[in-house]
């Protein structure tokens, strides 16, 4: 057993318990993200068959300097979730080029992430200042600053936005609507697509069940995470990765499937699996254009500027609030 805060641990607990007793069974997506979990994530982002990474930082690399001049100026550049923030040195490239010095607010749990950005993107990109901020933009309050009265366009890009259900996300959005002001500021989303003429179901599954089975890996690792952290037993071979395509909710489901009858103890609780029983794991919902269009209405944001990859598999929508 690994040692975890006291709070993390009995979050983890929890959670855990009250998702494993749920009919049908649940675990929160937020288990994956561990250190061994964030690792496998990196990994995924890599694989053919996970498009979403590359095509976002294809539109980046095709539109940042159109995107940055229709957000407000002077800007500084805020983004919840950012982890490594990969991608936004694009972003901060180009809002470099049109003014000496340009903030950097990223958000995240992720103490070392966040450290990493702040080491390597001052270096890669002149002018960049980083201000990291450490905390969880679901359950927490966080605050962008204004250096010399800039405008703040905030980026949750990535997808990020899919993994939650339509009412969460409203809240996560109408959260930030708050932080923004009327004039200049914006907010850029990211939005893996539905499948359209240009997207088979089978690619959107495939990149939720790569060959490697490096997700298959990542779903796993939230069981290895409960045997990890808090001495549950369970099995990893006992249960088989599946990923599926829901239609009518527009989204991949991610899942853990019991091959047998089996139970597994965690801190003295017995949670019993029938053959075939399933662990929701994650929901990732893909959007139309005008699905994103409702989403930003309803959360306060106006109709937005809208930029796709080439192979229409991915898109960001540029808004401001109303
Ligand atoms: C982090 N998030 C946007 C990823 C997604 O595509 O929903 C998480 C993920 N799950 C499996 N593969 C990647």
């Amino acid at each position: 057993m690994i040692e975890a805060t006291d709070a993390l641990r009995e979050a983890v607990l929890t959670e855990a318990i009250a998702g494993l007793r749920s009919v049908p069974k649940t675990l929160p997506p937020w288990l994956f993200y561990d250190e061994a979990g964030s690792a496998l994530f990196e990994k995924i982002t890599e694989l053919p068959e996970y498009y979403l990474t590359r095509a976002e930082r294809s539109i980046f690399s095709e539109r940042a300097d159109e995107i940055v001049a229709s957000a407000g100026h002077p800007l500084t550049i805020a983004e919840l979730g950012s982890g490594t923030a990969s991608k936004t040195g694009l972003l901060l490239a180009a809002a470099a080029r049109r003014q000496p010095e340009v903030l950097y607010q990223p958000i995240d749990i992720s103490e070392s992430a966040l450290d990493q950005a702040a080491k390597t993107l001052p270096k890669a990109i002149p002018g960049v200042v980083v201000r990291p901020q450490i905390a969880n933009y679901i359950s927490n309050g966080y605050r962008f600053i204004r250096p010399d009265d800039c405008c703040v366009l905030a980026l949750y890009i990535g997808s990020s936005i899919g993994n939650f259900a339509p009412e969460e996300a409203r809240l996560i959005l109408r959260k930030l609507r708050k932080q923004l002001r009327n004039m200049g500021d914006a907010i850029l989303l990211g939005v893996d697509l539905a499948p359209n003429c240009d997207k088979t179901v089978e690619e959107l599954v495939a990149a939720y069940d790569d060959a490697a089975g490096v997700t298959a890996a990542f779903n796993k690792n939230i069981l290895a995470r409960l045997n990890r952290e808090l001495g549950a037993d369970f099995d990893l071979n006992a249960f088989r990765h599946h990923a599926c395509w829901n239609q009518q909710e527009s989204r991949i489901e991610m899942h853990l499937v019991s091959t047998a009858a089996q139970t597994v103890t965690i801190e003295g609780e017995r949670i019993d699996f029938a053959p075939g029983e399933s662990i929701h794991t994650e929901n990732s919902y893909k959007f139309t254009e005008r699905g994103v269009l409702e989403l930003l209405h309803d959360s306060g944001y106006s109709s937005p500027q809208w930029f796709e990859d080439a192979d229409h598999q991915f898109a960001v929508a540029l808004a401001y609030p109303v």
